[in-house]
């Protein structure tokens, strides 16, 4: 266990040396799938942010000869962090979303952030019709009837079918195309909305031009876009109204998508049928409101948290770090 200051020691042979021959030294911004911990550890000088007491004093002995973070959609990397490393050259994320990673101050320091795309899109698309499917079919609320024992004595409440209701997805990237063929296989029309209509869909696709059109459009909306400035809260009022009083809103991207507030509040007065939610504005806190309602799904920001995906996660990590130390080359680079 590394003390407070103090780096990992390591078998010299493995370590990814910088042009003095000593291994590069990475800040790991929290903790990360411990297996991939011990992996960056095993090659590289490793030092744990969250496990430092005096971060002042560390930053002041080991700040200067840190040259790579590696961090998660949840730790991301802030300004404040990015410059007080200044021989930082590389960010490498855990996650596609880089929404708390400062891109700005990343460029701004010449600083190549990489992140995992790809190798998640199957298990979060996964999650958003499990959730999907949940909140239709009552799953979760129809579990506790039986557990209850209520089944003895009284009628299950129904559902309502997918086939030929329409999914609306916000963000037709990665994630979401993978969420538009499995809700296609459940016999759902398509709908979407992105900044710019994709010409490599399908030509039934239904591109609407804005978030409000999209909800009033759906049967059930899916968020799949990034999170950040450009998404904060576009999920408003206005658009659960749209969406409507048997609508669901599923939400696999961010918390900060959705006016959370506003999202309570109008499935306490029936304005919105229902929601599946993986992602919450201030996770892991999720208000008491929700987990008291029978038409909401709750998971704990679960969508690429497979044993297999986990895994490709951590590999690419690996290789995005070890492709920037060794030969300048990350993986996947953010554009
Ligand atoms: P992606 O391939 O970059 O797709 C994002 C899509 O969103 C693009 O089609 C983009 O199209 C659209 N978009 C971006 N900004 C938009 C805006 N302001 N309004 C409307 N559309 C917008 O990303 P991805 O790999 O699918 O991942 C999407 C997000 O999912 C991540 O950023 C992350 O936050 C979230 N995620 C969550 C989990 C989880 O565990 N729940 C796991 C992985 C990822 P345009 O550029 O044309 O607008
Ligand atoms: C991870 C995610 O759980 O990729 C993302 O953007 O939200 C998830 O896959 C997260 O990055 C780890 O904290």
């Amino acid at each position: 266990m590394p003390t407070a200051t103090d780096a990992v020691n390591h078998d010299a042979d493995s370590r990814k040396d910088g042009a003095d021959g000593a291994p590069a030294e990475i800040l790991i911004a929290g903790p990360l799938l411990p297996e991939l911990m011990q992996r960056i550890e095993a090659k590289y000088r490793v030092h744990r942010w969250w496990e430092i007491a005096d971060t002042a004093a560390f930053l002041k002995a080991h700040g200067a000869s840190i040259r790579g973070i590696a961090t998660s959609g949840r730790y991301g990397a802030t300004r404040t962090m990015i410059e007080s490393l200044p021989a930082l050259e590389a960010i490498v994320s855990f996650g596609v979303g880089i929404d708390p990673i400062d891109m700005e101050a990343a460029r701004e320091h010449d600083v190549v952030v990489t992140n995992t795309p790809g190798v998640l899109d199957d298990c979060v698309a996964d999650t958003a019709l499990a959730l999907m499917l949940a909140v239709s079919r009552r799953i979760c609320e129809l579990d506790r009837f039986v557990r209850a024992g209520r089944w003895r004595s009284e009628t299950p409440p129904m559902g309502r079918k997918l086939g030929g209701r329409r999914c609306g997805i916000l963000g037709l990237g990665n994630i979401g195309r993978q969420i538009a063929r499995r809700a296609e296989a459940f016999g759902m029309d398509i709908a979407y909305h992105n900044r710019t209509p994709r010409r490599d869909v399908p030509a039934h696709f239904m591109y609407c031009e804005d978030i409000h059109a999209l909800a009033r459009a759906s049967d059930v909306m899916v968020l799949a876009v990034p999170g950040g400035s450009g998404t904060q809260r576009v999920v408003d009022a206005g658009v659960l109204d749209a969406l409507g009083p048997q609508g669901i809103l599923v939400n696999v991207a961010r918390g900060s998508v959705v006016d959370q507030d506003a999202l309570v509040c109008a499935l306490r007065e029936g304005r919105l049928g229902g929601a599946g939610l993986d992602v919450f504005e201030n996770e892991p806190e999720v208000p008491e409101a929700l987990c008291a309602m029978d038409q909401v799904v709750l998971s704990p920001h679960i969508g690429s948290s497979t044993v297999e995906t986990r895994q490709a996660m951590a590999d690419l990590v690996m290789a995005n770090l070890d492709g920037w130390f060794e030969r300048r080359r990350p993986l996947t680079p953010v554009a």
